[in-house]
């Protein structure tokens, strides 16, 4: 090996040797055949030939450290080359990383603003679907209402047809009602023709009724002067009755009852005759049989004549007023419902009304 290695670095320098050299289509066996035959010269000649063979070693080494220069710098600038185009690679690289980011940060914010308006579209969405129950709900009542409604028109119709029947039925009785009433407003004129006729005749019996009434009452005086005695002791007569005056006091219904017992009753005064003898007996005030106990206002005889029907009376007035009767309540809450002939400190000759539970004398008559 060590024979080949020197064969090498020794062809290496045979390049400028045209004795040794061998050409490179020369083949290592050729070479090997070649040294086969070689044979060791002569010293002298090989002094000579080592020198030759320094001087081209020295040759060789500057070549082969140019050589290798070269291959240095062409391999640093390709490893130049290769480190730019590195470089511009990452350049672009980072320019589209950039760009890509940039992308994906306005992908981000447009996928952020979808989600934005996702949320807006769901909370309308939900919006309008709250409104469209709340609609539901509300035309629900309105038909449940409207149902209602239907039936009570249903029983309002049915109560109207009800209704124009009996209106009908009405308008048919109030046709007779009105032909009845012109047949009796027909007979209340004839009938009122008959009671002016009546009236007339009344108002002429009327005054033949007074003039006989007169006539009575002077028989009836004639009469008491006759029969004077006739009476019970303690009576006095006027005419064909008997009068008696209390000397004791009593309010009116005990004085009422007392005459009834004597079997009589408080006086009943129907003629001025009457009036003026009671009232020339006394010298105060005594009940007499008239009241308005019943009815205020209505004043009647103990005999339940009303004192419209006698139409005799003689209560006590003054222009100025104030006229008897006037229910005064001021002695007596419940007013003044009994009649006495005279008052305590006025008239004796005229009517009072007075409080029933007053004391008094009395009149009665029989
Ligand atoms: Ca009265
Ligand atoms: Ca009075």
């Amino acid at each position: 090996m060590q024979a080949i290695s020197g064969n090498n670095s020794f062809d290496l320098c045979k390049m400028d040797s045209s004795e040794n050299y061998h050409s490179p289509s020369e083949t290592e066996d050729d070479v090997y055949l070649n040294t086969q035959y070689w044979h060791p010269k002569p010293k002298k000649y090989t002094d000579i030939f080592v020198l030759r063979e320094l001087k081209k070693v020295k040759f060789c080494i500057p070549s082969l450290g140019l050589l290798l220069l070269l291959g240095a710098l062409m391999a640093l600038c390709a490893v130049g080359i290769l480190y730019h185009n590195k470089v511009v690679s990452f350049e672009i690289l980072h320019e589209q990383s950039e760009n890509a980011t940039v992308t994906l940060m306005m992908q981000e914010n447009k996928a952020k603003d979808k989600d934005v308006s996702f949320e807006i579209l769901r909370e309308q969405y939900e919006n309008a679907t709250a409104t469209l129950m709340m609609q539901e709900n509300k035309a629900k009542e309105k038909e449940g209402m409207y149902e209602a409604l239907e039936v009570k028109y249903q029983e309002l119709n049915v109560s109207y047809n009800k209704k124009e029947g009996m209106y009908e039925a009405l308008e048919v009785k109030y046709q007779e009602l009105n032909v009845s009433y012109n047949r009796k407003e027909g007979m209340y004129e004839a009938l009122e023709a008959k009671y002016l006729e009546l009236n007339l005749s009344c108002s002429n019996k009327e005054g033949m009724y007074e003039a006989l009434k007169e006539k009575y009452q002077k028989l009836n005086l004639s009469c008491s002067i006759n029969q004077r005695g006739r009476c019970v002791e303690g009576w006095k007569t006027l005419g064909l009755k008997c009068y008696y005056f209390s000397t004791e006091k009593l309010n009116w219904i005990r004085s009422r009852d007392y005459c009834v017992e004597k079997g009589g009753h408080l006086v009943i005064i129907t003629s001025q005759t009457e009036q003026n003898f009671a009232s020339s007996q006394i010298r105060e005030t005594h009940w007499i049989g008239l009241n308005d106990l019943e009815t205020e206002g209505k004043w009647m005889w103990v005999n339940n004549q009303p004192l419209k029907e006698t139409d005799v009376k003689f209560w006590f007035s003054t222009p100025e007023g104030p006229n008897e009767p006037d229910n005064w309540k001021k002695e007596d809450h419940s007013g003044e419902d009994c009649a006495a002939l005279g008052h305590e400190i006025g008239d004796i000759n005229k009517w009072f009304d007075a409080s029933c539970r007053k004391q008094k004398r009395f009149i009665c008559e029989k």
